[in-house]
């Protein structure tokens, strides 16, 4: 199908279109606890405006929603968010952020659908809140890497330390990030890019 971009008339605009060169195109979520920076990431990396579902937080919250250690948060993702960024000119990752708060969970098994991998955001200061986006990730066995949100004033523990409170295997990478920031979160997603293709390299057993 032929769009036409120029101004005035319907359809997609110029950068929302994929180059024919693209080979792959990969569902990616990133999950993790309330709060943690997902629509952040996601919108700080995508290439084409990005589509989120965030609403103001009222006080319909109170008493619901657990706010502890980001009580200046004004939005919540309410449903997911959706982005999408090219690698490489072969390689592109539509990316689907989560919701965080516990009463919209009910919507990740949907969204976990056909993805081929994870980044879990986590915040040193609430280690707790991705606990159960680890959880749910190991259960349907989606591959994932565990992205340190820099916030401040938080806590820096060695990654040793962290590993061991988040009871993750050596073999899952885990990354420092500044999901506000584009090169490191598209850093983030090449860590996980590059965690899944080694997964899928075979190594030829020793006789
Ligand atoms: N300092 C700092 N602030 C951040 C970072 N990432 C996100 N924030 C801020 O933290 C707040 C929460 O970020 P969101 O992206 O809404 O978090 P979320 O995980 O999507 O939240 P929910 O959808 O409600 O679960 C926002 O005010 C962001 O500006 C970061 O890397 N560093
Ligand atoms: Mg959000």
């Amino acid at each position: 199908m032929d769009y036409r971009t120029s101004e005035g008339t319907a359809g997609p605009r110029g950068e929302d279109l994929l180059p024919a060169s693209v080979a792959a195109a990969v569902k990616v979520v990133i999950v993790g606890g309330f709060g943690v920076g997902k629509t952040t990431m996601v919108g700080s990396v995508s290439e084409i405006r990005p589509l989120t579902t965030e609403e103001t937080m009222t006080q319909a919250g109170v008493g619901v929603d657990d706010i502890a250690g980001v009580e200046r948060k004004t939005e919540t993702t309410v449903a997911m968010d959706f982005g999408r960024i090219s690698l490489n000119d072969k390689l592109v990752l539509y990316l689907f952020g989560t919701p965080g708060q516990e009463r919209f969970w009910f919507l990740w098994d949907g969204l976990f659908e056909g993805a081929l991998g994870a980044v879990v955001l986590i915040d040193t200061r609430r280690l707790e809140v991705s606990f159960d986006a680890v959880g749910r990730l190991e259960e349907r066995g989606v591959p994932f890497v565990v992205a340190v949100n820099a916030f401040p004033g938080a806590p820096v523990h060695p990654t040793a330390e962290l590993r061991a409170a988040m009871d993750l295997p050596d073999s899952v990478p885990m990354i420092d990030c500044d999901a506000r920031d584009r090169a490191s979160s598209r850093d983030t997603l090449l860590a996980l890019v590059r965690y899944l293709q080694s997964l899928h390299t075979v190594t030829p057993e020793t006789p």
